[in-house]
């Protein structure tokens, strides 16, 4: 059976059939695989044109990735609902039914959350304060209050590692389970249920849930499943369920590929999957080709364990062991400051810092501290310090000292700005740029940078060792001497 794509209605829907015929690439689906046909062509033009062509290669590569896909994988999605919101009101009910954004307070602030309520406005998460507040003036807008969000985040964090065998905390408030091969015990749609009950009785708080065959559908199925729903998407009705769907329901569809794919007339994830990979490829390189693999309910990225996940770090031994406690403080903003800006990269939030200091004896110590969700520079360097100072006891000298941050979750900035001014979220963002472009040490903070007397200092020290060094090595060269080379 022939297949000729039927572009969803927009604009750019021409667009899509032009570049359509322009490939000369129609997909056979009979069988339900993408195969190649090229339709008028000799049989030996036709092999030509294979071993020319790219397309074979591709395809096998997606033939194999379908086969890997088929095994059969559960994997549960768990979202809260309007998170921050919901908490808010478990301490205010009389917040329920109303419509609430939390968020910076100040006009040039943003949206952090908001109520189901206020999104009947047209305001969204990551929205200008100002623009919200237009859109739905009777709004009640709060301050957010991280440490108390990340409280509730990490109840709930507590009650799924005590349930589940393998489970990963994507964000503050969504985490991933693996239940594959849970099905032989106890029905994985009716544990998911259970759990979800379960976070519901013990917290107060709304939370949706989805259940399929990889992450991406799984997270799909939750946003489908919301408010305060549960869906499961069995492996049979994976494309009927994501087929009607908007693309932009896709996780890795941020709003410009979005706006990229409307302007070609790619509006439902049906019609973006029956694209040709290849062309998808050409058009957006190897997330193109991710698209089209997540579009066909293809996603074999593995739940990370949450103990498994990634921690930053970085240590620093002395040339000679120390005691001077200003420098010890200024070398540990700088070392917050290096990884600080690599979890900003990273788009990730720690929620746990732990310091390390080695005695010259070798002895190692470390003291942790749980934190409220961040990953600024400003409240990190402050808490790594009043680590170290309650660490630091025996003023013995110091060899080496560490940092490490992990417990790390995905998000943004924005989300402890809520005290901050707008004018450092955008200095945050400055200085960030100008690092990525120039080198991490292109922008310091004044605090973990040495004063020009304090450089002079330390050029003189190491000056002084490398005298005092070669003195003993000619002591060393006469004495050699002295015994005639013996
Ligand atoms: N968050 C934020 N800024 C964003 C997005 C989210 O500060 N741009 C914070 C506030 C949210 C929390 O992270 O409460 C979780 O994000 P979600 O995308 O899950 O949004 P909600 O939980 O608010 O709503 P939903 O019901 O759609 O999950
Ligand atoms: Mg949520």
């Amino acid at each position: 059976m022939f297949f000729c794509i039927s572009c969803d209605l927009g604009v750019g829907g021409c667009f899509v059939a032009s570049l359509l015929a322009m490939t000369a690439a129609f997909i056979n689906f009979s069988s339900g695989r993408a195969e190649p046909y090229l339709p008028a062509l000799s049989l030996r033009a036709r092999r030509r044109r294979a071993r020319q062509s790219h397309y074979p290669i591709t395809t096998i590569k997606i033939y194999k990735m379908i086969l890997a896909s088929s095994i059969d994988r559960s994997v549960l999605h768990l979202d809260l609902d309007t998170f921050f919101v919901s908490v808010e009101r478990l301490r205010n009910s009389r917040l329920n039914g109303k419509p609430v954004i939390i968020g910076g307070m100040s006009d040039r602030g943003v949206v952090s959350s908001c109520s189901y309520e206020a999104r009947k406005y047209g305001v969204s998460s990551a929205m200008p304060m100002k623009m919200a507040r237009n859109m739905c003036p009777d709004a009640i807008v709060i301050r957010g209050d991280m440490e108390l969000y990340s409280n509730y985040s990490n109840i709930v964090t507590g009650i799924i590692a005590e349930r589940a065998p393998l489970y990963e905390k994507a964000s503050v408030d969504e985490h991933y389970i693996d239940l594959t091969g849970m099905d032989r015990f106890y029905g994985c749609y009716k544990w998911s249920h259970e759990l979800r009950q379960y976070i519901i009785k013990e917290t107060g708080l709304p939370i949706s849930i989805g259940l399929s065959i990889n992450k991406t559908v799984s997270k799909i199925a939750t946003g489908e499943a919301k408010p305060n729903g549960e869906i499961e998407v069995q492996k049979e009705i994976v494309l009927p369920f994501l087929d009607p769907l908007s693309i932009r329901k896709i996780p890795m569809i941020g709003q410009k590929t979005y706006q990229v794919l409307r302007s070609m007339g790619i509006a439902t994830i049906y019609t973006l999957r029956n694209i040709p990979v290849e062309m998808l490829e050409k058009l957006m390189g190897k997330n193109g080709i991710e698209m089209w693999k997540r579009a066909n309910g293809i996603d074999s990225t593995p739940v990370i364990s949450y103990s498994e996940q990634k921690s930053i770090s970085t240590e620093h031994t002395f040339e000679k062991d120390t005691t001077d406690l200003a420098r010890l403080n200024q070398l540990l903003v700088s070392m917050v400051e290096k990884i600080a800006f690599e979890l900003r990269k990273q788009e990730k939030l720690t929620s746990c810092i732990t310091v390390k200091i080695r005695y010259s004896n070798f002895d190692t110590h470390t003291l942790q501290k749980r934190i409220a969700y961040t990953s600024f520079d400003h409240v990190l360097a402050d808490i790594t310090k009043e680590l170290f100072a309650k660490l630091y006891q025996r003023r013995m000298l110091i060899r080496l000292i560490g940092v490490r941050f992990s417990h790390m979750v995905r998000g943004v900035q924005q989300l402890d700005m809520f005290d901050d001014t707008p004018e450092k979220v955008s200095l945050y963002m400055a200085m960030d740029r100008i690092r990525k472009r120039f080198g991490r040490n292109a922008v310091r903070r004044a605090s973990g940078v040495m004063t020009v007397t304090e450089r002079e200092e330390k050029a003189l020290k190491q000056l002084e060792n490398a005298l005092k060094e070669q003195n003993m090595m000619e002591e060393r060269l006469k004495k050699y001497m002295m015994y005639g080379g013996r």
